[in-house]
């Protein structure tokens, strides 16, 4: 009996265990397929209509759909199972060997392999093509000189480990014509997979230690740009200097009402403080970005100058960098006349943290200089307003006034 006539008929399922043939095998097939092609379409039509509603909630209908293909998953996997137990058993009762198990799995392993080798390759072209275009900062071509070397060395180990891996399973798989070399211990092995991976691994972890040092370890200097990034549920705050290049205090008990930031107003330093909806940065001038959150945890994440730095509330964090790229260079190297830097937030802080993004121009000094002088003060009337600013002049006539009136 072949093995074809067991897919085609199933006549032998009957033979042995007394069960009906599994004669309806194309129609499960077939069901299966259709099950699985009305499942797409169901998923399908429930994402444009989640996508209309924009509601949030779990998707029961399509976790059960993948439960249920899951199931059909199993028990197809059990019928294969069966049939190949039939076959085995047919072929013992004729006197002949079966399938020979471990050649299966030492091609299988062959196969899975080069598989797992072109689907490496199929990342690396495919998906590398993805990634991130060259650093737009200082800091961010050293950052990159370390992920390259990181990944050609790991490249190096995993294409070596898994040929080796996997020839060897394939090579040494059981047969009854050999016996197993038996291999208590071996010093000199034990020290070359211990010696080499040590030494690899102190030489990243040094380089990438001396790296982070120079990124971080930078103390405030005079000429650096300071701006005040507030991370608040869903949304940036940006702080500029004013005209005395010195950014005001803070103080978070001072959020109130409009002075959303809780900026002090008893330092002077803080009068002339500007706001803004851009992040505009002069290139190739050191800039600190002083970061601060109201809420929970947001991240300032700007990936095309490899910066990214928690934003904690009640811990002030900064981050030092220096663009080195303006936007309309990156535009001309990227070939997409609309590119823009983004800050985006990397910590998930809540249902609208998607949208927490701004976008970050990189100009020459001058243009910097030019938009600057453009942006509005914090100070706003209404906010002097609120905090009883408005002037110190009327605030002593009015009591003069009442003064006049009591006498
Ligand atoms: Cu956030």
């Amino acid at each position: 009996m072949a093995f074809k006539q067991i897919i085609n008929g199933g006549a032998l399922l009957n033979t042995f265990e007394n069960k009906p043939p599994v004669k309806n095998y194309k129609k499960v097939l077939a069901f299966l397929a259709v099950f699985m092609l009305l499942g797409t379409n169901l998923l399908m039509a429930q994402t444009t209509a989640t996508a209309d509603a924009a509601k949030p909630g779990v998707d029961w209908l399509g976790v059960g759909y993948y439960v249920l293909l899951f199931f059909l998953l199993v028990v197809s996997v059990a019928v294969i199972g069966k049939i190949l137990k039939v076959y085995e058993l047919s072929q013992q009762i004729q006197g002949k060997k079966g399938i020979h198990w471990n050649n299966v799995m030492g091609i299988i392993c062959l196969v899975f392999l080069v598989a797992g080798m072109v689907g490496a390759y199929w990342e690396f072209t495919v998906q590398g093509s993805m990634s991130l275009p060259e650093a737009a900062s200082k800091h961010g071509v050293k950052i990159d000189d370390m992920f390259l070397t990181t990944t050609i060395i790991t490249m190096i180990v995993f294409v070596i480990t898994q040929i080796l891996l996997f020839v060897f399973l394939f090579r040494y798989r059981h047969s009854d014509k050999r016996r197993a070399y038996f291999l208590p211990h071996n010093n000199t092995i034990e020290k070359v997979w211990t010696i080499i991976p040590a030494i690899v691994l102190t030489v990243l972890v040094i380089f990438g230690f001396f790296t982070w040092q120079e990124v971080e370890n930078s103390a405030p200097a005079k000429n650096d740009i300071n701006i005040d990034v507030t991370g608040h549920q869903f949304a940036w705050e940006i702080r500029y200097a004013g005209p005395d290049g010195v950014l005001g205090k803070k103080d978070f008990r001072l959020t109130a009402g409009a002075n959303k930031l809780g900026i002090d107003y008893k330092d002077k330093n803080s009068m002339d403080d500007l706001q803004a909806d851009t992040l505009v940065l002069p290139v190739n001038k050191t800039i600190r970005l002083n970061i601060f959150a109201q809420d929970v945890i947001h991240s300032v994440y700007m990936p095309h100058f490899r910066v990214q730095q928690n934003a904690v509330p009640g811990l002030p964090t900064f981050f030092k960098f220096t663009p080195t790229i303006t936007t309309e260079e990156m535009r001309r190297k990227v070939e997409d006349p609309k590119f823009e830097y983004l800050l985006y937030c990397n910590k998930i802080c809540g249902s609208t943290h998607y949208n927490m993004q701004k976008v970050v121009r990189v100009v020459t000094e001058g243009e910097y200089n030019q938009w600057i002088a453009k942006q509005k003060p914090y100070l706003t009337p209404a906010l002097r307003t609120e905090l009883k600013l408005a002037s110190a002049d009327q605030n002593k006539s009015i009591t003069n006034n009442r003064l006049a009136l009591n006498n």
